[in-house]
């Protein structure tokens, strides 16, 4: 079977996807898009106009990161991204949608910036939850190699994705445009020192350094 991913350089959603098929020797092609492009072709295969989307040769196309994580695991079970014992494959799952819900709040900030005039009630909703979900994540990596059981997966996986969103995010001035909103906002690499050993001990693992962000230009109005 022939599996075509539409991704974007820069999504963290589709970098997990991406992570967890070169885990598992899934052959892929990619296929990078603007999905915030009118000539995006998301919308032809989700209704919800969002990638990443998988397209199998045979069958619908697959999408929503958080459900193609399971698919994979349903589909290609080997090797597990989530470990063997039930309740710390629970526990991956949360650290996955934890990390999951920084990213989509720091979109919402990112969006929110881009407006011409920011609304200060939203940006600190939005800050409290990137920071919240930073403080817990940073009290689970404490100084273990992998964040949840004894091999990599979907909670490593959720969490170096985001990471790499927090560096676009601050490759894309984002910092200062944050600290606007609370003065305490650092690069992460500054606050959070299991999360930095985390990375470290991971970046040079094939799957996360072939799949390291870049952003893309955006050259539409979106907000
Ligand atoms: N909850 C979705 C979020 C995916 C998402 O936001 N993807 C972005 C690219 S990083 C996108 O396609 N955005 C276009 C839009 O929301 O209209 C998932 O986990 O797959």
């Amino acid at each position: 079977m022939t599996l075509t991913l539409i991704s974007a350089t820069p999504s963290p959603f589709a970098r997990k996807v991406r992570i967890a098929m070169i885990e598992k020797g899934v052959p892929f092609v990619v296929q990078n898009e603007v999905p915030w492009h009118a000539d995006s072709i998301t919308a032809r295969y989700n209704p919800l106009e969002q990638l990443p989307i998988l397209i199998p040769d045979e069958g619908d196309p697959v999408f929503e990161s958080t459900y193609l994580m399971e698919w994979l695991e349903y589909k290609y079970p080997e090797p597990s991204m989530l470990p063997a014992d039930r309740d710390l494959a629970m526990t991956a799952r949360l650290v996955h949608v934890i990390a999951e819900g920084v990213v989509d709040a720091m979109l919402l900030l990112f969006w929110e910036m881009q407006r011409e005039v920011v609304s200060a009630e939203w940006a600190k909703r939005q800050l409290r939850k990137v920071t919240g979900g930073l403080a817990d994540l940073e009290r689970r990596a404490s100084d273990r190699d992998y964040l949840v059981g004894d091999r990599f997966g979907i909670a490593d996986i959720g969490v170096i994705a985001m990471l790499g969103a927090l560096d676009t995010m601050a490759e894309a001035q984002m910092i200062p445009a944050w600290q606007k909103f609370d003065s305490k906002i650092q690069p992460w690499t500054a606050l959070y020192p299991n999360l930095v050993r985390f990375e470290a001990r991971h970046r040079d693992r094939p799957s996360v350094s072939a799949t390291s962000p870049r952003m893309f230009d955006l050259v539409e109005k979106i907000v």
